[in-house]
């Protein structure tokens, strides 16, 4: 499977995700033409299919600039949209609770600000599918009108996230270490999520089912901790929508142990692509300091030599990987056994350094590598209490020296 081949399979499957009934594809492959980023002669080819198919939309795997996207409804009569469209209304279906839906009104929103200033222009005395009713405006009003209601949105949020924040800080005072999962949309989070917790997320074969974290107790060899499922990622997420969805995707952050869970039985490139994806998004969290699992999922689905080869050719890719199946749930005892390797290696300590402008950043950085369980600011100082993998242990003991700081290590942890 090449790169086309693999990214339209993918548009597909977000197509029929959001509920489309496909009637034609068409592919080119050439640099964007600036006016229809497809060639002329291909908008043609593209209108008589339309007609032909009686197609009522046409989705664009490139992303589409206004003019490209107003050049082609007008040659073809029908509504266009590119990717990142398809995903935001494929978000907007799904969104469940107000925070999801929220986050998705305000990616909507960004993108529209960004072109609201030509979609006015371009719409200003036509009736082009997809941009009518703007005409009444003017530029800048629909812009403000805009601006207003991010505000409005962004305020709505930052309470919501308040609430996730305290939430958060609860279940640390608490002491319970957090695991989380993470992976490409589809890979089977949710699958695993249900089989560790006999609980029932929705489970589903289109792309983009879970929007919205859920967290429950799991008890392993009499240790308690907190597994929480999340939103998948996906290839070439616009970058508004992974900021819109930051204080989800955050849960992430937070977690003393991310079990990325990878699709095993997709084509070889494709998972290295899949989990190149991932790496790229946790790095972007700011999470890659968190140790990790990787699962490889749905083992069922191949065939022992196959499942040996492709194997082969991840080791030393991948961190601690572990093969399994969470749908017929087999091998989930060894994953269970890692996570307590990692996890039960984890160490107690304390610190106490004295109040200077430098702490501010160490103490940030420390909130992404660490668990923390106390934090005091006294007068001229301030102590720290956290649980921290041995490998940054280290580290965290250096800063603290360097800052003129007390470091004490109080035990193994429990
Ligand atoms: N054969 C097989 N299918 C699986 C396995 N795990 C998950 N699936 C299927 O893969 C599809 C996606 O599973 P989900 O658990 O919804 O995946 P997810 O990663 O939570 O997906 P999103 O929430 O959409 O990001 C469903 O059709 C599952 O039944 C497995 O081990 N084997
Ligand atoms: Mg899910």
């Amino acid at each position: 499977m090449n790169r086309e081949e693999s990214t339209l399979s993918e548009l597909k499957s977000l197509a029929l995700s959001a509920g489309y009934i496909i009637v034609g594809t068409l592919e080119q492959t050439r640099r964007p033409d600036a006016r229809y980023q497809i060639g002329a002669g291909k908008v043609e080819e593209l209108a008589r299919m339309v007609e032909e198919k009686g197609a009522e939309k046409i989705i664009f795997d490139n992303p589409l600039r206004t003019l490209q996207n107003y050049n082609i409804a007008k040659a073809t009569r029908v509504e266009v949209i590119d990717r990142f469209q398809l995903i935001l209304e494929l978000f907007r279906r799904r969104a469940t609770t107000t925070e999801a839906q929220l986050q998705i009104q305000l990616a909507v929103l960004q993108n529209e600000l960004k072109h609201a200033r030509e979609r006015v222009r371009l719409s200003k005395g036509s009736e082009q599918p997809g941009f009518m009713g703007l005409g009444v405006y003017e530029a800048d009003v629909y812009r403000d009108a805009i601006k207003l209601q991010v505000q409005t949105i962004r305020k709505k949020l930052s309470v919501i996230r308040a609430k996730r924040v305290l939430q958060r800080e609860r279940r640390t005072e608490l002491g319970f270490l957090t695991i989380s999962l993470a992976g490409y949309t589809s890979a089977g989070k949710s699958t695993l999520f249900n089989a560790l917790t006999e609980e029932t997320a929705l489970v589903d074969k289109s792309l983009f089912t879970t929007l919205s974290t859920q967290t429950r107790m799991v008890e392993f060899d009499n240790r308690k901790f907190l597994l929480t499922d999340t939103v998948g990622f996906i290839d070439r997420l616009p970058i508004s929508l992974v900021e819109a969805f930051h204080s989800t995707l955050e849960e992430t952050i937070f977690s003393d142990l991310i079990v990325l869970v990878v699709d095993f039985s997709d084509p070889i490139e494709l998972i290295e692509k899949k989990i190149n994806v991932c790496l790229q998004t946790i790095d972007h969290l700011g999470a890659s300091g968190i140790p990790m699992i990787t699962v490889l999922n749905k083992v069922d689905l191949l065939k022992l030599e196959v499942c040996k080869e492709k194997f082969e050719s991840l080791k030393g890719k991948v961190k601690n990987p572990i093969i399994l199946s969470a749908k017929c749930q087999t091998n989930l005892d060894e994953l269970r056994k890692n996570i307590l390797l990692i996890l039960e290696n984890f160490q107690a300590a304390q610190f106490s350094i004295p109040i200077s402008s430098n702490i501010m950043p160490f103490i940030s950085w420390l909130h992404q590598k660490a668990d923390i369980h106390k934090e005091e600011f006294t007068n001229n100082s301030v102590n720290v209490g956290f649980e921290a993998a041995p490998s940054v242990m280290e580290q965290i003991r250096r800063k603290v020296q360097d800052l003129n700081g007390n470091f004490q290590l109080i035990t193994a942890s429990k």
